[in-house]
């Protein structure tokens, strides 16, 4: 049996079954491959979780959890996801993990479902000023089934108010107040969080989507020993299998599992949950941490080359710098527009993301802001001096309205590509 025999399509290679996915699969890989990816939720997955998460699991059905599920024939996931469990307690320190939620918002819709009756109130961080949307967005679930209201950042230093945070959960006394971000670049302060949440009986969830990585590499302040519950993405800072996971002390959990299935999903993953596994053991590693420390050197180095070109460049680092893997500009400054300034950054090979900012003086769908993260870069490879020479091409191309006339930007960012080859393996 050869690969490339297209009359046994249950063995054939995809390039033979569907070459029209091969070839935009390929496409993506070439895009990866040639461009400065500076969104700042994403990543490199390592090969082992690639590996996982394309694997035979994906054939299993196993409603419920190791030792007690719908199916029968579930030993070797119930091995999985007891090794995936174990993994994520030990590396968080945590009482009690959830692997199964699909996505972040998955484990946000599960942690309310747990903690909430549909009508209670829930307080989180509003979404046009860095939270996540379904934290309290009224067009979410959070907004739709519970009474969702939102706490700012401060107009002068666009820092959490902790004081409104505190005004509003006294005014509504919410079930669950989240602290956690997605577009924001600086540490919360867990301890008043956790204070707020005691004086009014709520539960505090934090929303380490994005920090969690961090977390697992102890660069971040911990919140686990704050929170009663954490939930989590995978793929972002932690930068393995594509999914979510809910964290929580040990009198929630049964409250949590029954929330996850079958309260808000169904069969789990065991593809993902596997490669969830994988993720969870590289990120207990000396490399992994090394990875982190120079995510936050990137993104520190992208910040202090921006801040260094405000003059130049019309757009200002947000809270005038970064304590994480990610940095908001406001090209407000110099009146651009920042879905036009995307494109143009696209053009010369980097990607980022658009966003708006608190405060922001555009009506969406326009917006000020730019969001630029660092972790896909450090998974890459990128140091200091290469980090520097992405926020010099960066400033340069602001400076020069996102304009590159003479292609020189497009050879910078070529270079740093070629340097830094991405999948190697992959030939
Ligand atoms: N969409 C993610 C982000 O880019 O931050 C959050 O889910």
């Amino acid at each position: 049996m050869e690969p490339d025999e297209p009359d046994r399509p249950l063995e054939a290679i995809l390039q033979v079954i569907d070459p029209e996915v091969s070839a935009a699969i390929d496409g993506e890989l070439a895009r990866q491959r040639s461009t400065l990816d500076l969104v700042a939720s994403e990543s490199v997955p390592p090969r082992a979780v690639l590996e996982a998460q394309g694997s035979i699991l994906t054939a299993k059905y196993a409603d419920g959890y190791p030792g007690n599920r719908e199916y029968d024939t579930c030993e070797w996931i119930d091995e999985i996801e007891r090794l995936a469990i174990e993994r994520a307690k030990a590396l968080f320190g945590a009482d009690h993990a959830n692997v199964q939620p699909y996505s972040g918002a998955s484990a946000n819709a599960a942690v309310l479902h747990a903690l909430c009756e549909p009508g209670d109130a829930v307080l989180g961080f509003d979404f046009a000023h860095g939270g996540h949307p379904t934290q309290c967005a009224a067009e979410t679930f959070a907004g739709r089934n519970y009474r969702a209201f939102a706490y700012h950042v401060r107009r002068d230093d666009r820092l959490v108010d902790m004081d409104e945070v505190e005004t509003l959960a006294r005014r509504h006394r919410p079930k669950v107040l989240f602290a956690g971000w997605s577009c924001y670049s600086r540490h919360l302060d867990f301890a008043r969080f956790r204070e707020i949440a005691d004086e009014v009986g709520a539960k505090l969830v934090v929303d380490m989507a994005h920090f969690a990585g961090l977390v697992a590499a102890k660069v971040h302040p911990d919140p686990i020993r704050f929170a009663d519950a954490c939930t989590m993405t995978v793929h972002k800072t932690l930068g393995g299998a594509r999914g979510g996971a809910v964290l929580c002390r040990r009198e929630l959990a049964e409250r949590v599992d029954a929330a996850v299935y079958p309260g808000e999903q169904g069969c789990p993953l065991p593809h993902v949950i596997a490669a969830k596994a994988v993720t969870f053991k590289l990120a207990g590693t000396d490399a992994f941490r090394e990875r982190m420390e120079r995510t936050l050197e990137g993104a520190r180095t992208l910040a202090q080359v921006l801040l260094e070109a405000e003059d130049r460049t019309r757009a200002h680092v947000v809270t005038g710098g970064t304590d994480v893997h990610q940095l908001l500009v406001d090209l407000a400054p110099g009146g651009r527009e920042a879905w036009a300034t995307l494109r143009r950054l696209n053009n010369i090979g980097i990607s980022a993301n658009a966003i708006a900012l608190a405060y922001d003086p555009l009506v969406e769908p326009a917006c000020s802001g730019l969001r630029f993260g660092a972790m896909a870069l450090a998974s890459r490879g990128f140091g200091r001096e290469q980090f520097a020479e992405v926020g010099a091409i960066i400033s340069d191309a602001l400076a020069n309205g996102g304009e590159d006339p003479d292609g020189s930007l497009a050879g910078r960012v070529g270079e740093l590509t070629s340097e830094m080859p991405l999948y190697r393996y992959l030939g």
